[in-house]
């Protein structure tokens, strides 16, 4: 999680939102969570909720229900118009952070309802300056705004593609135990070190009969490995050892 301050000079006085005068620096504490969350600075966050239809209520309230649309990696999960810390405990124990309602001035007669990121152990991440500080600030707790920081799905694994007559020329399991055996005995010789790679990484293995063979290590580099007769002498020349 980064850390931001409304008022930096970066964005402070860009207005937030579709406001005409509002300013980042002087309302925009929910943007900054958000791109502290995000790690995102707060007026990319104005940016593009901006770009969301409805992405800002009333011109500079952020809309819950549009976050999602506006930034996937970041669920909605539920707002609380009262204050608990059991449930305040219980998102951070689940989701790691909870954004927090409070009264910034700690007078219940003065309209200036700040938010602010509520961490473990009592301590808070507030968008005001960027700094923390011990939950005690803001003895006056309105609100809970539930959010999930999703992570980024992890890249797809090629599935093994075992009718692959090529692969299955190429090296069996067995063959390849065997070959990794003889790798060692042999404390990996360069020209052992270039066929393991071919191996390991073959994602478009080219093998050409009856003419030179091209082995493709990886996308960026071909390395030749002379013709498939060297190749199988070479893999004979390992099961000798
Ligand atoms: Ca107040």
């Amino acid at each position: 999680m980064n850390i931001y301050s409304q008022n930096d000079p970066r964005w402070g006085n860009k207005l937030l939102g579709h406001s005409t005068v509002s300013t980042i620096g002087g309302f925009g504490c929910t943007i900054t969570d958000i791109g502290m969350i995000l790690d995102t600075t707060p007026d990319a966050v104005n940016d593009r909720l901006r770009a969301v239809p409805g992405g800002f209520a009333n011109g500079t309230l952020v809309n819950w229900a549009k976050l999602n649309q506006a930034f996937p990696q970041l669920k909605f999960i539920y707002r609380h118009s009262t204050f608990s810390e059991a449930t305040m405990n219980d998102a951070i124990r689940r989701y790691g952070f909870v954004l927090l309602e409070v009264d910034y001035d700690n007078a219940p007669g003065t309209r200036d309802t700040h938010w602010v990121i509520a961490r473990h152990d009592n301590i808070i991440r507030d968008p005001i300056d960027g700094r923390d500080k011990h939950i005690s600030r803001y003895p006056r707790r309105t609100g809970l705004c539930v959010l999930e920081l999703l992570q980024p799905p992890a890249p797809p694994i090629p599935p093994a593609n075992p009718s692959n007559p090529i692969e299955e020329d190429f090296m069996s399991p067995e063959q390849f135990s065997q070959f990794m055996g003889a790798i060692n005995k042999l404390q990996a010789t360069v020209q052992a070190l270039m066929v393991l790679q071919v191996v390991v990484h073959n994602p478009t293995l080219e093998k050409k009969k009856n003419n030179p063979a091209v082995f493709v290590v990886d996308k960026d580099s071909r390395i030749p490995l002379g013709n498939v007769d060297e190749l199988d002498a070479f893999r004979t020349k390992i099961k000798e050892v």
